[in-house]
């Protein structure tokens, strides 16, 4: 969901010494996953000793035979999500909770790369505060709200995203049985109303399709990113992580909670669930910290969140017939275009569009800039672009293609009766960060994570264009 105008400007204040989330190490769930750990190692340790043991045996056996014993299975890590769990999704979400293990918890309410943005937020905080976070489906809002809510691991490897964080990821559709649920009531932190003098807490389409009555408590002020008075945002996300502690929740609970919509109960903030209502204007050091390579949440979460591969294995096969290249042929390297229109309109003041957005010729300087930079580090001529946006308009299309460049006709393809509405912006998302470079929109997150993706996981050149006004992009 777009922001409002102001929320743009960065903010240059700088609060707090950059933090490192600790690796998990406490009682709970994640020292069970540690026990688990230190099982294996010592089972590791145990298969070490008995190949050494083999490798005597090898004066005593037939190669054909130690060929056989020696290729027994490796020991390899357990992965099973369910052991954080009783079982499989129940009527009520705390029928399947452990009770020696503490979790973490928050909603959605924006456009889907704010709320991909909001999880890796979501997910730093599970880090930090030692608790194993359960993530919700994505929501939709861009793409119509008829598209169903669409599961995390469906277009993130969870697995690879576990491995990399050392602690488990749970969905909340492993929990809660959807289709047959009971109203389950859950005590939360409101932060929104601190953050957004007055405002109730933010709501979310999940609330209801998870069937949860939620009784806010209010967070204290000193989650605020900033001092009383400065205009921003943004929550402190080690802040918050104060709040999953019993010192600071003792004190932090001076005020009621509110009564819950559906049963008008007054819950205090859940703590073996802990839950808050909204984590995407969150932030280590300054607000949009996205926007910088230092990025925390960036860093230890977002380059971590790998595409799932079935999906990326679909984007692959579109971008080869995009390009034109046949079955068989290696993609070859191309640029990526993120150029956002749609409802960036409302920013458009007193321009037309036309004088508001990237006008093409300057699109192409960028994309220039970024062959040149491509030839210069790496020796690489890289002429294939691909573009993508969310315009409509057709003859915008027709001066895309008079430059040469390429895009996938997802109403050719029938991409979204095949698979449904969420693909497009899924698809375009996987075309972007597979560029050996990447043009972007100024102020887009759709464009921001890619940018972040193309520098970190393909070293690749990348610019962004700025927008808003006539010539805004002249350097
Ligand atoms: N398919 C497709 N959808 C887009 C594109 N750009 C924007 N959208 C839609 O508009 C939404 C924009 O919201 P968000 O992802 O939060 O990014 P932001 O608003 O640009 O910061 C996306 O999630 C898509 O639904 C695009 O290039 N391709
Ligand atoms: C925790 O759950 C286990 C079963 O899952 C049960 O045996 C045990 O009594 C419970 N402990 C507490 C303190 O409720
Ligand atoms: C990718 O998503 C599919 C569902 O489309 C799922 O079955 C599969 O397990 C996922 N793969 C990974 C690696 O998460
Ligand atoms: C819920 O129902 C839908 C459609 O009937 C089905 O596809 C889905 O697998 C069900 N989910 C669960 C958790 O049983
Ligand atoms: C890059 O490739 C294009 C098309 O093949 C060619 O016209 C151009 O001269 C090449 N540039 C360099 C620097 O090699």
């Amino acid at each position: 969901m777009a922001l409002t105008s102001e929320d743009f400007l960065p903010s240059s204040r700088h609060y707090q010494e950059l933090g490192r989330p600790g690796r998990p190490a406490s009682r709970s769930g994640i020292s069970h996953y540690i026990f688990r750990r230190q099982f294996i190692a010592s089972c590791a340790a145990l298969a070490i000793v008995s190949v050494a043991a083999l490798a005597l045996l090898t004066l005593l056996t037939t190669p054909a035979q130690l060929q056989a014993l020696l290729t027994i299975a490796p020991v390899t890590e357990v992965e099973d999500a369910q052991s954080y769990l009783l079982g499989p999704p129940t009527r009520s979400f705390r029928e399947n909770l452990r009770n020696d293990t503490k979790y973490i918890t928050s909603w959605l309410n924006a456009g889907w790369t704010n709320d991909v943005m909001t999880i890796g937020n979501l997910l730093y905080l599970a880090l930090i505060t030692e608790r194993i976070p359960i993530i919700p489906s994505f929501i939709p809002s861009h793409i119509g709200p008829e598209a169903p809510p669409l599961p995390f691991g469906h277009i993130f490897d969870v697995s690879r995203l576990r491995k990399a964080l050392r602690t488990p990821v749970l969905e909340w559709h492993q929990i809660k049985d959807a289709n047959d649920s009971s109203l389950d009531e859950l005590g939360c932190w409101a932060v929104w109303p601190v953050v957004e003098q007055g405002a109730p807490p933010r709501d979310s389409f999940l609330i209801p399709k998870l069937n949860l009555d939620l009784s806010y408590t209010r967070a204290p002020d000193w989650v605020k990113l900033t001092p009383p008075g400065i205009d921003d945002k943004h929550a402190s996300l080690w802040s918050l992580a104060r709040l999953a502690y019993p010192e600071a929740r003792e004190s932090a609970i001076s005020q009621p909670p509110d009564p819950s919509p559906q049963r008008q109960l007054a819950i205090p903030p859940d703590d073996h669930l802990l839950c808050y209502d909204y984590l995407y204007y969150t932030a280590v050091t300054a607000a949009w910290e996205w926007n910088w390579d230092y990025s925390p949440v960036w860093r230890f979460v977002g380059q971590h969140m790998h595409w799932n591969a079935t999906v990326e294995k679909l984007a692959e096969e579109l971008a080869r017939r995009a390009m034109n290249v046949p079955n068989g042929e290696p993609i070859p390297p191309f640029i990526s275009i993120h150029m956002r229109h749609g409802d960036f309109r409302i920013y458009c003041n007193e321009f037309t569009e036309d004088q508001c957005f990237v006008p093409l010729p300057a699109v192409a300087k960028r994309v220039a800039e970024v062959q040149q930079e491509l030839l210069d580090k790496k020796g690489i001529n890289v002429t294939r672009v691909i573009m993508t946006s969310d315009e409509r308009d057709p003859n915008w299309w027709a001066e895309v293609r008079s430059y040469g460049w390429n895009w996938v006709d997802y109403a050719a393809e029938r991409t979204v009766e095949t698979y449904g509405k969420w693909y497009p912006v899924l698809l375009d998302a996987i075309l972007q960060s597979r560029g050996a470079g990447f043009v972007g929109t100024e102020y887009s997150t759709m464009s921001l994570l890619a940018l972040r993706r193309v520098q970190d996981w393909n070293d690749g050149a990348v610019r962004m264009a700025k927008w808003g006004r006539p010539g805004a992009d002249d350097h």
